[in-house]
């Protein structure tokens, strides 16, 4: 990876995959929290791009009760692939800002264009692999990961033709300490790697990401990171719809980021579920633009 690489960040004020409103903001209050002065301190050119995707009007019902508000996402998640896989055609870094986790579904429909053999760290409580017949809530968010892997409705798996655009031996998942029944079936079927909160706090998060990269980097073209804000104890990022105690600490997180730059194996990322509306005090938007510029080089030294 050409570094310093200038910076696509993409906006998605989307909450719809999600069952609490408000994660449409985050990506404005990340803007707000200071991102663009931080890549400018990085070095970091950037570029700020639209999809273009405006909600449809409140007659779009298309709803079912294992996918809701399936038609808000689907036009979502084709606005978002079209615009990655431009940007990723451009060689910029795509840095996508959520919006609810199902953003990634677009994210990683559009840089599979280009990079066929793509290892993807998902960071998050939870796996995301639920399908319409697994998913206890019906929300989308929470079947983004498995839609990359070719499970679940055709119109998500689908979406850029290809399907798998993921290979299950270049998926790593860390910080894992929620999972469905059904998506443990998955994990053990597809032979995913899954660092659960207990491998981290058995194994240090430093074997862990050292592990991790080698695995999603192995024979790859590029990695994508996907970061759920809620991977982080809700201590330090309350602001997020769906927490679960006893996540990452605020060094665990960074450390996670430098040893990600450090190992200049990413290629594009999301940073999802930040929800301004359950936090007042800003502090986990404050915390995304930290992280992200952990990610993007900041060193302390
Ligand atoms: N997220 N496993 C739960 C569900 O409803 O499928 C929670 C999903 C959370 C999704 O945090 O991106
Ligand atoms: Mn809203
Ligand atoms: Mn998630
Ligand atoms: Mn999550």
């Amino acid at each position: 990876m050409q570094d310093p690489q200038p910076v696509t960040i993409l906006p998605i004020p989307f909450d719809w995959g999600a069952s609490k409103r408000g994660a449409d903001s985050g990506a404005a209050a990340i803007l707000q929290s200071g991102l663009t002065n931080k890549l400018q301190l990085l070095g970091r050119e950037y570029e700020i791009r639209s999809t273009g995707y405006l909600p449809p009007p409140a007659s779009d019902r298309r709803t079912l009760d294992r996918m809701k508000h399936w038609g808000r996402v689907l036009a979502m998640s084709e606005a978002v692939a079209r615009e990655t896989a431009i940007i990723s055609g451009q060689h910029t870094f795509p840095l996508a800002l959520g919006g609810d986790h199902s953003i990634a579904i677009g994210t990683i429909a559009g840089i599979t264009q280009h990079k066929q053999r793509l290892g993807v760290i998902w960071i998050d409580a939870h796996a995301d692999l639920n399908t319409p017949a697994t998913s206890p809530s019906g929300n989308i968010h929470g079947m983004a990961l498995a839609a990359g892997l070719g499970l679940g409705d055709t119109r998500f798996t689908s979406l850029n033709g290809k399907q798998p655009k993921l290979q299950p031996q270049r998926v790593v998942l860390v910080g894992v300490r929620e999972l469905d029944e059904g998506e443990k079936q998955i994990i053990r079927e597809q032979h995913i790697t899954c660092f659960t909160m207990h491998d981290i706090d058995r194994l240090g998060m430093s074997r862990v990401m050292e592990e991790a990269i080698g695995i999603a980097s192995h024979e790859s073209d590029g990695v994508h990171v996907s970061f759920d804000i809620d991977s982080v104890d809700p201590r330090e990022a309350p602001g997020t719809g769906t927490p679960v105690r006893g996540g990452l600490n605020y060094r665990e997180a960074h450390l996670a980021m430098e040893m990600l730059y450090n190992a200049r194996t990413v290629t594009s990322a999301d940073f999802v579920e930040v929800n301004p509306l359950l936090d007042n005090s800003h502090l986990t938007a404050k915390l995304s633009v930290e992280l992200i510029a952990s990610l993007l080089g900041e060193q302390i030294l």
